[in-house]
């Protein structure tokens, strides 16, 4: 019997759909509904983000029961469809079909593997990036499809050869193989400035695949630009893990040097917009409409 998930059914609708779908990289459950928030149509559970909040590096260090709570978490605290970074797959054939047994049943709508060696670097680290060969990642992205129960859920096969500095034509090689071998969506990644190097990708891509991009290093594309480019999806991966950095440090360094907390007041949200992201509104409603009912 197929078992449907709603969130991975939204998600594959929107892959269907015009437009630029907005994904925004959240890394808690405070960062997710924030997004849901502003606009953005899903979100991606950022595997630097969730490490980033325990301080490790991103480098497969946390497991991947780590990396699917925090998931979980980001996905009951919005009604937005969750992307799930799941890096190299935490392993091989077998750890690759028991992530996509536990994120789905877990209601996380989709997952995105990349074609590095486990463990992995961060795209951004500038060590050597390693990946592992085609055939090995082919492997991978079937047994993931073999492994999935709903139809919907959604398998995005992410290329690192423009990463692995192995040029344009084994970018192509690669994504084109993928999507043979049965993933739904190929995200290309660049950490260029400059976005010549997407570019030329995304207009040499005559596959039938939606490409999905991160603009973390090229912010130059903006989202009209990237539609006009043919770009189904495009990832804001790290913003909000930078953002909070940069608004966490202000408030310590300004409570400190005076001495209160009186100058950073008014940046400051108050804390009755805090209770309304935790909904004691709502808490409050249904202590109303429990109280009305009489005792029996
Ligand atoms: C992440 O957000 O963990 C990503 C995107 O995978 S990147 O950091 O650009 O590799
Ligand atoms: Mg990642």
């Amino acid at each position: 019997m197929m078992v449907r998930n709603r969130k991975s059914s939204i998600l594959r609708d929107a892959l269907k759909s015009k437009g630029l779908v907005k994904v925004a990289g959240a890394h808690d459950g405070l960062s997710a509904k924030l997004a849901e928030k502003n606009g953005f149509n899903a979100i991606w559970a950022s595997g630097l983000g969730i490490s980033a909040v325990q301080t490790v590096p991103d480098a497969s260090i946390l497991t991947m029961t780590e990396f699917l709570e925090a998931a979980v978490i980001m996905n009951e605290s919005c009604n937005l469809p969750v992307i799930a970074d799941c890096d190299s797959g935490y392993g091989n054939i077998h750890n690759v079909t028991r992530m996509i047994k536990k994120y789905e049943v877990s209601g996380i709508a989709g997952v995105c593997i990349e074609d590095k060696v486990y463990p992995k670097l961060n795209s951004f680290d500038d060590r050597q990036q390693l990946l592992v060969s085609t055939e090995e990642f082919c492997e991978k992205i079937r047994a993931a499809k073999m492994a999935q129960q709903n139809d919907d859920f959604v398998l995005i096969a992410r290329v690192e050869a423009l990463i692995a500095k192995l040029g344009q034509q084994e970018a192509y090689t690669r994504a084109k193989a993928y999507v043979q071998a049965g993933a739904d969506a190929i995200l290309i990644h660049s950490k260029e400035r400059s976005p010549d190097e997407i570019v030329e990708f995304v207009n040499n891509w005559d596959v039938d695949a939606p490409l999905v991009v991160v603009p973390t290093k090229y912010p130059t594309l903006s989202m009209e630009q990237l539609e006009e480019l043919g770009v189904k999806v495009s990832i804001y991966a790290n913003q909000a893990l930078r953002a909070s950095v940069k608004a966490i440090n202000d408030t310590f360094e300004s409570i400190i040097n005076n001495k209160s907390s009186l100058q950073i007041e008014k940046e400051i949200v108050s804390v009755k917009e805090i209770f309304d992201i935790q909904e004691v509104p709502e808490m409050k409603q249904l202590e109303r409409l429990v109280h009305k009912q009489p005792a029996t």
